[in-house]
């Protein structure tokens, strides 16, 4: 088994020691952290996810895949922001995973790609309310609010944040964008978001469009 197969397995069955010395390890043979992270750590996360659907894995077992994916992505974000940024501002985004959700791997993803990508990211974490985005984005002139849902009963809070935004006066004034596995472009629409973003590469590109 190659290191990065063996990472995979790391963090299907939890092992965030062996995650850790594997992602070192890869990284060593020159393995990028982009392909190291989609092709390898995501697919695992996904591989959980569907034993968690079958009844094969149950909450510990996503916690202790969780906490290995965290550990290496800990080694690799530093690096996705030196690899592919560019020094150039290109805008501010207030992100966080919204109220009564607390997956975050997916939100931290994409917030370091930003960063990499020349924004200033104000991370508000998760579980966090419209009045939070509200103040965020108002205290720090945001130019895009982006929000993160992992969960089909969490992700209709988004539409509850836009009408706060609208209600606050500040829609006109900030460009949104949402994401997450259960959002959909057809669902950024009927809530009223400018943007959806697939993965991490797709939410900076899409965001770039407006800063430009
Ligand atoms: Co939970 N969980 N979980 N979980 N979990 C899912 C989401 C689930 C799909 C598993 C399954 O059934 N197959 C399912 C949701 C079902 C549904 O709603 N349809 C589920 C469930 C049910 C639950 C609980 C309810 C379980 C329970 O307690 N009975 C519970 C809910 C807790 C809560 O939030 N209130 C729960 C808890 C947990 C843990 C805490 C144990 C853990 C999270 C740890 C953490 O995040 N710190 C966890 C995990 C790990 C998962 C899975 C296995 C993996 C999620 C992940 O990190 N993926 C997940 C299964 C799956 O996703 N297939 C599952 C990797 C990550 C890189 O991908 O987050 O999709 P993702 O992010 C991507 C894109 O979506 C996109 O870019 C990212 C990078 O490419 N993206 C954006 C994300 N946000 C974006 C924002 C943007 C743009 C793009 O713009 C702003």
């Amino acid at each position: 088994m190659t290191n990065l197969e063996s990472l995979y397995e790391a963090i299907l069955k939890g092992k965030h020691k062996d995650a850790v010395t594997l992602t070192n390890a890869a990284l060593e043979e020159n393995a990028s952290p982009k392909d190291i992270i989609d092709n390898y750590m995501i697919k695992a996360m996904e591989e959980i996810g569907r034993k968690f659907e079958r009844q094969e894995a149950f909450v510990p077992e996503l916690l202790l895949a969780g906490r290995a994916m965290k550990a290496s992505l800990t080694i690799l974000q530093p690096l996705l922001k030196s690899s592919d940024s560019s020094s150039v501002f290109a805008g501010k985004i207030v992100i966080g995973t919204v109220k009564g959700d607390l997956h975050d791997i997916g939100k931290n993803l994409v917030a370091s790609m930003f960063e990499g990508c020349g924004f200033e990211v104000i991370d508000l974490g998760i579980d966090v309310d419209s009045g939070k985005f509200i103040q965020a984005v108002r205290e720090h002139n945001a130019d895009i609010l982006g929000m993160s849902a992992m969960l089909t009963t969490t992700m209709v809070y988004m539409k509850t944040v836009i009408a706060a935004l609208t209600e606050a006066g500040l829609r006109e004034k900030v460009k949104v964008m949402v994401g997450g596995a259960p959002v959909s472009m057809k669902f950024a629409q009927e809530i009223g978001a400018d943007s959806y973003g697939d993965n991490a590469n797709s939410a900076v590109n899409n965001a770039k469009q407006w800063i430009q």
